[in-house]
């Protein structure tokens, strides 16, 4: 069987958590790294990209677009998607917010001084502190088997280990005051998978630095769509 292919940046942005996600379903995958402008409008010319937008993950005979479609696939595939339509929800609800809070920090590299980065970050972690935390911080207090849905590791249990490991990066005291948050995650990294996805060499990409700043901006022509 063919390996999925990520379409994307060689750096986190929109395409970190979907292999967040092809980890947590055993899948190795390809990346295709876009780095000219010439090679992207290539690729739509040729229709790769059904929006014109990259994220775009090659898996099964499809090309498939759009985050959420692209992780609810491969929770569907890796059986990372509860057990009946309201465990989905819920999972919906948490996966989501969890990538909303993660989207909300995309921004800050492309910030042009180090001081409107600064500021950016301290904006991101209201919001984080003030609405998001406090949500998993509670439905952590009585979770089974350190699930945020049910009693097995679900698509919601990834998406927020990818955000809080992307987060600590940027600061490592960033759970100080959330018990449940720190003790959650300090057991999710011990599930060999995430380990092993955490380890030095894997898939994962680190921080965005200006190089990956010049890339985007180039090859989408300073018109983000961050
Ligand atoms: N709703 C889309 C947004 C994708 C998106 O905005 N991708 C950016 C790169 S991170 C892009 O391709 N922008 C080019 C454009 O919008 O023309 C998703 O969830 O995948």
């Amino acid at each position: 069987m063919k390996n999925p292919v990520l379409y994307y940046f060689d750096g986190q942005g929109r395409g970190e958590v979907i292999r967040w996600m092809l980890a947590a379903c055993g899948l190795d995958f390809e990346e295709v790294l876009l780095t000219s402008r010439e090679q992207y409008l290539k690729m739509v010319a040729d229709g790769l990209f059904l929006y014109q937008q990259v994220p775009m993950l090659e898996i099964d005979d499809m090309r498939l677009v759009q985050c959420g479609a692209i992780l609810r696939y491969l929770a569907r595939k890796g059986n990372l998607y509860g057990d009946d339509a309201k465990e989905q929800a819920m999972i919906d609800m948490y996966t989501d917010g969890a990538q909303d809070m993660f989207n909300s920090s995309l921004g800050i590299p492309f910030q042009s001084t180090e001081n409107a980065k600064d500021d950016m970050w301290k904006k991101v972690k209201e919001k984080l502190f003030g609405r998001y935390f406090p949500v998993f911080e509670k439905a952590l207090q009585n979770c089974k088997n350190s699930c945020l849905v049910g009693a097995r590791q679900s698509m919601a249990d990834v998406l927020l280990t990818a955000a809080l490991t992307s987060f600590q990066a940027r600061q490592h005291d960033i759970l100080d005051g959330y018990p449940n948050l720190q003790k959650w995650f300090d057991e999710q990294k011990k599930i060999e998978w995430i380990s092993k996805f955490l380890a030095p060499g894997s898939k994962r990409k680190p921080l965005p630095d200006d190089k990956y700043v010049d890339t985007v901006n180039t090859v989408l022509n300073f018109q983000l769509g961050l």
